[in-house]
């Protein structure tokens, strides 16, 4: 059996969900349960010495990382193939992906440290947001250029780069207001997508994780909680104006850097 350790607003998590779902495997979905002031327990843990989701077990076989677990999933079940054969066209699809994974994420991941863990107010607060979504608003002029006329933004057919721009745009707009503007390409294509099956369940199930998220922000206040802030969240972070909210969760050990591996 297939299982697949997640969080449903983890965008890393959705693009594996929405893969298996339209491939029809079947699979078991676990959240990870909480110690170590984080997400952890030992099976996830063997699973991802990362201690991030999404990880996936298929027997012995124990995978983390959301791309390399995507490329396990179409080299072990290619039927219907989610990248196409043509060596460019492949390169252009990881591009996006990689742009969405490590350039859109913490977008996302620092407004919801704003919005939802309170790690700034006022005028700190109002800097680092309204920051943030210029280079959302930058981020979407680059995606519409990446969709050009296409359908999809994988081509004439859903797949790969679609299911990796998805969760993000869906987190931007219903959890912090930030959509494509009506009736634009990113829009229609947002509109296309969120409707296939294997998009709109895993869409609801990360609309359906949101009204807990209140009690995270306790957890975090009280150090049992520490938010990962490592690569490009980190540099986001302090590139957004934030280098005294990483200063304070330094001091209060309500963040953390990577873990080590042994
Ligand atoms: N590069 C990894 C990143 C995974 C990741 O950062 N996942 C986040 C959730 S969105 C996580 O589990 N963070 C650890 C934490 O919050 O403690 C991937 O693509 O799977």
């Amino acid at each position: 059996m297939i299982v697949l350790y997640q969080h449903p607003l983890s965008p890393y998590a959705q693009k594996t969900k929405i893969a298996l779902r339209e491939k029809g495997i079947e699979f078991e979905l676990k959240t990870p349960e909480f110690s170590r002031g984080g997400f952890g327990g030992s099976e996830f843990l063997q699973a991802n010495p990362r201690a991030e989701m999404p990880a996936l077990t298929d027997g012995d076989i124990k995978i983390f990382d959301s791309t390399i677990i995507l490329e396990y999933i179409e080299d072990k079940w290619n039927e219907p193939p989610l990248l196409p054969s043509n060596p460019a066209e492949r390169a252009r699809i990881r591009m996006i992906e990689d742009v969405m994974d490590t350039y859109y994420e913490p977008i996302n991941w620092g407004l919801g440290e704003i919005n939802f863990f309170g790690r700034a107010k006022g005028e700190l607060a109002e800097t680092i947001v309204g920051n943030a979504k210029e280079q959302a608003a930058k981020c979407r002029q680059w995606l519409t250029k990446q969709l050009g006329d296409r359908e999809w933004f994988n081509g004439d057919h859903f797949g790969w780069s679609d299911l990796c721009v998805v969760p993000h745009i869906n987190l931007s707009a219903i959890a912090f207001d930030i959509a494509p503007e009506a009736n634009s390409p990113l829009a229609n294509w947002f509109k296309r997508v969120s409707v296939r099956p294997s998009v709109a369940q895993t869409l609801q199930e990360a609309k359906d994780s949101i009204t807990g998220l209140e009690q995270f922000s306790h957890l975090v206040e009280q150090g049992l909680f520490k938010r990962e802030y490592r690569d490009h969240r980190l540099e986001w972070m302090i590139r957004m104006g934030g280098l005294q909210v990483v200063v304070a969760g330094i001091e209060k050990d309500n963040i953390r850097f990577s873990y080590d591996f042994s």
